[in-house]
């Protein structure tokens, strides 16, 4: 028969094993997003041994759950453009920008929508020769610009991690917290009722067990 003291312990023991379990979940999930990396705010896969054309690039980028890179802000891009300078300013790289749907209007491809930010180089976008793509570089070795160019061009991808909507994290995250909370409860309900049977054996909880 089990003692109170005992089923104190493997009651604290079940409850240790099982919110760690739920900490490292939660870990994982920020941390292991492999193979993206942090730039900046956000995540960000590049395979320098690979060069595409920019629809092959977006579909690499979603062979890895994520999308061709979405630059939302100045700080984004000045996070992308201060990696280039640490390390690659001669490569070329595609982005989601591009006007393939309707001439002159730049859309994401990631969103569907116009581009939030653009920092194009000198006379650019100019469609020279139908250029419908958007791409970045480091220009002159000192800053990156946005440049429209052919999609058939082959560069590397900038994928960006794609963030779970509100919607989707929603979906997700109901039903495994109620099976936590019930989880929880389960075991507290059980923890109680036992104590309750247990008000007999208040004596042996002073004693060492063996
Ligand atoms: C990058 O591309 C190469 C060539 O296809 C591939 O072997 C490698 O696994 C890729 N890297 C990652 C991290 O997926
Ligand atoms: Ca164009
Ligand atoms: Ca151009």
């Amino acid at each position: 028969m089990l003692n109170f003291v005992n089923f104190s312990l493997i009651f604290l023991h079940i409850l240790i094993i099982f919110t760690s379990d739920v900490a490292s979940a939660e870990n994982e999930n920020k941390n292991n997003r492999y193979p993206f990396i942090q730039i900046g705010s956000k995540y960000y896969f590049i395979n320098a041994t690979l060069k595409m054309n920019w629809f092959a690039a977006t579909e690499y980028c979603r062979s890895y759950g994520g999308d061709l890179a979405h630059i939302e802000s100045p700080e984004e891009f000045q996070a992308l453009e201060k990696y280039f300078l640490d390390r690659d300013k001669e490569s070329y790289f595609w982005i989601d920008g591009n006007d393939l749907a309707s001439e002159g209007k730049f859309m994401s491809h990631t969103t569907g929508r116009p581009l939030i930010y653009t920092k194009w180089y000198n006379g650019n976008p100019d469609n020279f020769n139908n250029e419908d793509c958007v791409e970045v570089t480091v220009y002159h070795q000192k800053a990156l610009y946005m440049n429209d160019n052919q999609c058939e061009r082959e560069r590397q991808a900038i994928c960006q991690y794609r963030e779970p909507t509100m919607h989707e994290s929603v979906k997700f995250a109901v039903p495994l917290n109620q099976n936590e909370n019930c989880m929880l409860r389960i075991l507290a309900e059980a923890f109680a009722q036992a104590a309750d049977n247990c008000n007999s054996c208040t004596q042996h909880t002073l004693q060492p067990t063996s």
